[in-house]
């Protein structure tokens, strides 16, 4: 095996078996070697976090491996963080991204945040279990372009509708992208998002798409 597949691997096994320590080792040594840092997080850390959740359905894992896994994954994105080659283009685009209220799962926003971020636009980050106040207030403050909403759960999800209509009586002018587990394309469109996006990447490309990109 080539090296950098044994650096996909070992971060994978790294962000499994929640070895932050390993993370963080295998990390620098793909930075010292010149793998794409982005890569990194694509091929090695969000498939090791995959695994992590695919078990943690299935009852093998539970909640403390979770967050070992968790903080193996920030640990070594921290790392990685500064080798992402920011776009030269700025765009002007400004997203405003929040974790719906009553939902504390922000791995996946933070991905999303930080591949925004590389793509060079302007991320205002508003966190997780964010009230619907809060989106509205800042999109209206900010003249944000997106508001960005994430929910992984069920039970959260059903506030997103709750920030759309806000937005629309306040008149504030701006797309709304929608992602998250338990979110499609059928439900973005069922509470009137202007686009929903399955992953990171992708939101990338919708946002890019959404202001004429
Ligand atoms: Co919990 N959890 N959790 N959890 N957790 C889920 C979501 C669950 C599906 C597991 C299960 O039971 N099968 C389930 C929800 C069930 C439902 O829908 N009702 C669940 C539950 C029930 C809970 C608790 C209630 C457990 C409890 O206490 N009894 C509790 C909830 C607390 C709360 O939020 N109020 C809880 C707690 C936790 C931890 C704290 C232990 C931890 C979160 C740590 C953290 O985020 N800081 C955790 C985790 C890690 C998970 C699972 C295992 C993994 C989620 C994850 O990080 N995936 C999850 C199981 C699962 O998802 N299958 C589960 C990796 C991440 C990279 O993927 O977040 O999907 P993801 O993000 C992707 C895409 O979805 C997309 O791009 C990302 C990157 O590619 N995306 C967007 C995400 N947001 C986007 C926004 C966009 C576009 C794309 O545009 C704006």
């Amino acid at each position: 095996m080539e090296e950098k597949e044994k650096i996909f691997e070992t971060l994978k096994s790294a962000v499994v078996s929640g070895d932050h320590e390993l993370a963080i080792k295998t990390a620098k040594r793909a930075i010292e070697i010149g793998i794409d840092a982005y890569v990194c997080i694509m091929e090695g850390l969000s498939p090791g976090m995959q695994v992590v959740s695919d078990k943690y359905e299935k009852r093998e894992v539970f909640v403390p491996q979770i967050l070992r896994s968790a903080r193996a994954m920030n640990m070594a994105v921290d790392i990685l963080k500064p080798h992402i080659p920011v776009s030269s283009v700025r765009t002007n685009g400004k997203i405003v991204l929040g974790v719906v209220a009553g939902d504390i799962h922000d791995i996946g926003k933070n991905l999303v945040k930080l591949l925004c971020e590389a793509a060079g636009f302007d991320v205002i980050d508003l966190g997780k279990d964010v009230p619907v106040e809060k989106f509205v207030e800042t999109a209206k403050e900010e003249a944000t372009d997106i508001v960005g909403m994430s929910a992984l759960m069920t039970t959260s999800m059903i506030g997103m509708p709750d920030i759309i209509k806000s937005l629309k009586e306040q008149n504030v002018n701006c797309k709304v992208i929608i992602g998250g587990g338990p979110v499609s394309q059928s439900y973005a469109d069922s509470i009137g998002a202007d686009g929903y996006a399955a992953d990171a990447a992708k939101a990338v490309k919708l946002v890019g798409k959404l202001l004429g990109g």
